[in-house]
């Protein structure tokens, strides 16, 4: 007799000083009754982020946790955690921020779909504008990026910088992550980029993103001018072949 193969997911979340929010993230995540693990990417928070994650790990050995010694990057965080991900068994691989922006809500959708499309995004921009307590100029920030890395890149993804995301196995093993470089909104870019001129099937589904009510934000205006660079530089080295 065959046993139908189940296929088993990590939930990677980057934090820096989410002490206010890490607790609540992790249990809904484990609410949802999807066979997921966690691995918290912690970048040596001085909040002791880190011993909270490590107080639940006690009682949850679905919970794992990643030290790093200081602050490197979201996108670092992030490419630590895939390699991470990718030397155990995992079939599916999701990001997802620790402020509750994210809903864990939408995760049985994200994990679901991934049956059927490599790539799933949790978009906020796919049916109308889905952000709740954003400034105005923050909002106009975030859509007209997205506008102008389709308009660059030619990607056809209503929300390429979304941070809440689901990707299959295969597509982490397909992309050297040593090539990716970025680490912002950037980096998100260019992951849906590379996985896209590789050819895999991307999907969006529509989330409502609410902002952090605990904690405070860490993007910076350097964050910024790197996207603003990074999907130029993607579109010449594909152009090149060169990606
Ligand atoms: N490990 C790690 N996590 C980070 C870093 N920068 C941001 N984060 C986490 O990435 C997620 C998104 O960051 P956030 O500041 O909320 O960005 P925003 O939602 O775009 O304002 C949160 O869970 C942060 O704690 C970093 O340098 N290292
Ligand atoms: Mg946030």
């Amino acid at each position: 007799m065959t046993a139908e193969k189940r296929e088993r997911g990590l939930v990677i979340i980057p934090t820096y000083n989410e002490a206010e929010n890490i607790q609540r993230v992790v249990r809904g995540v484990f609410d949802q009754a999807l066979p997921l693990d966690i691995l918290v990417v912690d970048d040596g928070s001085p909040d002791g982020t880190a011993e909270l994650v490590e107080s639940m790990i006690a009682e949850e050995d679905r919970l794992h946790l990643l030290r790093r010694s200081s602050k490197m990057g979201l996108g670092s965080a992030y490419r630590d955690g895939m390699r991470w991900a990718l030397k155990r068994r995992y079939d599916y691989m999701f990001e997802m921020d620790a402020d509750l922006s994210h809903d864990p809500k939408y995760l049985p959708e994200l994990f679901w779909k991934l049956k059927d499309y490599d790539l799933v995004l949790g978009s906020r921009y796919v049916q109308g504008v889905n952000v709740v307590n954003w400034p105005l100029g923050r909002l106009l920030l975030s859509w007209f990026a997205n506008l102008y890395s389709r308009i660059v890149t030619g990607l056809p993804v209503a929300d390429s910088t979304s941070g809440f995301r689901g990707f299959r196995r295969d597509i982490l093993e397909a992309i050297d992550l040593e090539r990716v470089k970025s680490d912002g909104y950037a980096f998100q870019i260019e992951m849906v980029f590379r996985a896209w001129k590789l050819g895999f099937q991307v999907r969006e589904i529509s989330i409502t993103f609410v902002e952090r009510r605990s904690g405070v934000s860490k993007m910076s205006k350097g964050v910024i001018w790197e996207a603003v660079w990074m999907v130029w530089y993607l579109r010449v080295m594909s152009l090149l072949g060169r990606l």
